[in-house]
């Protein structure tokens, strides 16, 4: 058996794993290891270990499929690559002469199909479409760009040095982003402190020093509780405030708008407990408050992102060993931003990216804004930031779709993001999918989005092909991940679509690789080694990282300055402070809240329900109810009910929860039965148990600076389903 070092993308922490490689080379035949087997050490999880399973599964898309009949019929014509290459050109072709080139969105996730390496937005920019969408608009993504308005990157927690870690809900476990849930015990053991936000007595709290019960949905006024007793005792760094922000003044004004009494009413938290929680957070440092997916899914998203860069910055945690550091790109591997040619489209196409009107934070609005700055800090002017801060919004993009407002957007293309269950109000992405001239999906599997499709094209898995990976252009740490297999069937690589897509419509001179191997070189060539020679040498390579770099550089902001006040949002017309912006008034008939959220262990996000093992371990979807509210409602454990807000209802069993608090809800995210068979009209699954069916995406449920859709805490009702 062979040996190879790979990055399973089984999800977005991409542990580097050893692939024994079978004799017979098929995928289903690999075995997946970690790297350092040690306990504590071992990074990897059950979804890594039974991913070989998936990609073997007979359901497997292996060929590119034509619809046949209606949409979502479910009867599909096997074609060739290239005949269905040279269909959708064409088709695209029609919708770009008659509608204009933004008219064609794209979707996608780029962790899971790894051989982008900025094509896919190369082949926008070129082509003249601005509206290029992902889940990274709610998860990093967004707060990749919220943070380059504060400071001009977004930085990364240095968890071998620190002496305290604050997690405003993010919970690694053992088998969620187990990296991290690692590093963060070995902080623990090294004597590092752990604060965990968390409205549920989760794994992270059950582990805590101090854990604050927050309740829902209010991490923004929790920061600025924070914020208060911090500036009150003057626990912050005086001297980098004096040189190095802008907006003291009038944010600290701010922060005394929120004295503790009412913080503690906001968040349902003892003010004593949130007053040691800063005094920890600002005193036991260097301290991190690592990334987390649950401020960027909040209506005060932007306010809770942009308090947690000036907690940050003020107690001098920012670009300093054991805080969280700037990485900038590496120094000799050409970025993926740098490939992107943001430069390529015109800025009258850009002018006409969806929702950035109205919602311009992680917009083309705002990286032109910094476009200067960044090219003079970083030494490029489009930094994209886990590909998320030249984005469409999402839900402006889907009523594009849906309805031709402000202007029709006819072709849409879905690659390795399950788009309808994916973001808020599914039943507007059902609309927008549906009136489409040209729907593609790139994708393994035919999930509920690609039943919708008018091509289903084959996508290669992480063990069958080459990869590059330096977290998405958030560190300068670069990885390799080797190729062990060669992908079933017709099953290609996300490089090969932009490409063969390209030379179809004209660009061929700007897609000059053969192929990904071939463009991996050229991306190595400035640190003079060629992909496999890097692979063999390099299993991990970190470019020059250095502290304070912004003392000779200032930060790529427009006032070189952390900017606590910003005059761009306030030139946008939004409060150029953070703020609290309080939800709608309680609605009686709606009186739990529910959050998604929880990541189940077996499964990531939409996929991975097809593996019999991790099936077998949850078959179904449980939302969590606490057990007095189980009572009110007279259910029990396993019982079917139905959950409802004000947008639409899901039907699954209870698990009553004694870590959940009275009043809230947990609806787990992306359920569906792929074992149930297209065509029923019931999307296998989907409009049963889709989280995305439930969660509105209307001005009181969004966030305004971003237009990001509200996630932790939906007015709702349970009661018990019959059946
Ligand atoms: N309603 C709602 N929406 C959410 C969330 C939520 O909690 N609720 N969570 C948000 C978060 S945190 C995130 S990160 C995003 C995640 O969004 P995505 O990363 O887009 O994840 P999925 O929606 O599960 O879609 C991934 C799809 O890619 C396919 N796939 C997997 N690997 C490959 C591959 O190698 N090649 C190809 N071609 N396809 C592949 C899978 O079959 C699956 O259908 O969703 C966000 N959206
Ligand atoms: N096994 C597995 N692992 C995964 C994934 C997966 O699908 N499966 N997905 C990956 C991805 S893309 C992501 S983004 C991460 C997400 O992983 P996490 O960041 O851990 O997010 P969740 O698991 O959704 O929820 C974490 C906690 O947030 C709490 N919470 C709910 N509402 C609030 C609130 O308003 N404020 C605060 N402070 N806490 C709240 C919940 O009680 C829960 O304990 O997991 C990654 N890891
Ligand atoms: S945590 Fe699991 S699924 Fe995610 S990269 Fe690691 S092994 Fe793969
Ligand atoms: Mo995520």
């Amino acid at each position: 058996m062979g040996q190879t070092r790979t990055l399973c993308s089984g999800c977005d922490i991409y542990c580097q794993v050893r692939l024994e490689v079978p004799r017979s080379g098929r995928v289903g035949d690999l075995r997946v290891h970690a790297l350092d087997p040690r306990p504590g050490n071992a990074n990897i999880c059950m979804k890594g270990v039974h991913a070989p399973a998936g990609f073997a599964h007979p359901d497997r898309v292996i060929r590119p499929l034509r619809r046949l009949g209606a949409r979502g019929e479910g009867r599909w014509a096997e074609v060739g690559w290239d005949e269905a290459m040279d269909e959708i050109a064409e088709r695209l072709k029609t919708v770009v002469d008659r509608y204009g080139p933004e008219a064609l969105a794209v979707s996608t996730s780029q962790w899971n199909t790894q051989t982008d390496n900025g094509l896919g937005r190369r082949f926008m920019n070129l082509l003249g479409s601005p509206n290029w969408i992902s889940g990274v608009a709610i998860c990093a993504g967004n707060t990749a760009a919220v943070n380059r308005l504060v400071y001009g990157w977004f930085p990364f927690p240095d968890y071998r040095k620190t002496g305290c870690i604050a997690l405003f809900g993010h919970n690694p476990k053992t088998h969620s982003w187990t990296p991290i849930h690692n590093q963060i015990r070995k902080a623990q053991a090294r004597g590092a402190r752990l604060i965990v936000l968390d409205p549920r007595r989760s794994e992270n709290a059950e582990l805590a020093d101090l854990w604050l019960p927050l309740r829902a949905g209010t991490d923004a006024a929790m920061c600025f509780g924070w914020l208060k007793v911090i500036l009150d005792e003057g626990l912050h760094d005086r001297g980098f405030v004096d040189r190095w922000t802008v907006g003291f003044d009038a944010f600290r004004r701010r922060v005394d708008e929120f004295p503790l009494d009412r913080v503690a009413s906001i968040t349902g938290v003892d003010p004593e407990l949130i007053a040691q929680a800063a005094r920890i957070y600002a005193a036991s440092g260097p301290s991190v408050i690592p990334w987390t997916p649950v401020t960027d899914q909040q209506r005060n998203s932007t306010s809770a992102i942009r308090l947690m860069c000036a907690l940050r910055a003020l107690t001098g945690n920012l670009d300093v060993e054991g805080g969280e550091v700037l990485h900038g790109f590496h120094d000799r591997i050409r970025s993926e931003s740098s490939i992107e040619r943001h430069d390529a489209l015109p800025p009258g196409q850009r002018g006409k990216q969806l929702g950035a009107g109205a919602h311009p934070a992680f917009t083309y609005r705002a990286a032109e804004a910094l476009r200067e700055p960044a090219a003079k800090v970083w030494g490029e002017p489009w930094p994209n930031l886990i590909n998320g801060t030249c984005m469409a919004n999402p839900s402006a993009t889907f009523r594009a779709m849906a309805d031709g407002d402000p202007y029709p957007v006819k072709a849409f293309f879905t690659l390795g993001n399950n788009t309808l269950m994916s973001f808020a109000n599914m039943q507007l992405i059902h609309r927008a999918l549906l009136n489409q001239d040209l729907l593609v999906a790139f994708e393994q599997f035919r999930t509920p989005t690609a039943q919708l499709c008018d091509f289903i094209l084959p996508g290669d898995a992480w063990p069958e092909r080459n990869a590059l990976s330096d977290s998405f252009g958030w560190t300068a740490i670069q990885r390799p991940s080797q190729k062990a297999v060669e992908p079933p069937g017709e099953c290609r690589g996300v490089f090969d679509f932009w490409r063969d897509l390209a030379h179809r419509m004209g660009f061929a001179e700007h897609f000059p690789w053969a192929t990904v191997e071939e463009m991996l070189d050229w991306r190595l060539e400035p640190l003079g080694l060629d992909f496999e020679s890097f692979a063999e040498a390099h299993p991990v390579h970190v470019g020059e990282l250095g502290y304070r770099k912004y003392e000779r550089t200032g930060f790529a902001t427009p006032s070189g300055k952390v900017e606590l006040s910003s005059a761009l949002l306030e030139s946008w017309g939004f409060d150029p402070l953070p703020n609290w912006r309080e939800g709608p008034a309680p609605d009686p008939d709606y009186p739990l809240q529910m959050f998604t959220g929880v990541r189940e262990d077996e499964y990531f996000q939409t996929g991975h329900r097809h593996i019999a093992p991790l099936r077998a371990r949850k078959p179904e979807p449980r939302m969590f109810l606490a057990p007095a509210d189980a009572q009110a409602l007279d259910l029990a454990e396993g019982d079917p009910a139905l959950i409802e807000t004000r947008h639409g209802a899901c039907r699954m069993a209870v698990a009553i929860r004694a870590d959940m608090p009275a009043g809230l809800v947990r609806v787990p995210h992306g359920w569906w039965r792929p074992e149930q068979a297209e065509g029923d009209g019931s999307l296998s699954g989907a409009w049963d148990w889709a989280d995305a069916q439930l969660c509105p995406d209307d001005e009181a449920h969004l966030d305004p600076e971003q237009g990001v859709p509200h996630f932790k805490g939906v007015a709702c009702r349970v009661r018990r389903a019959e059946g």
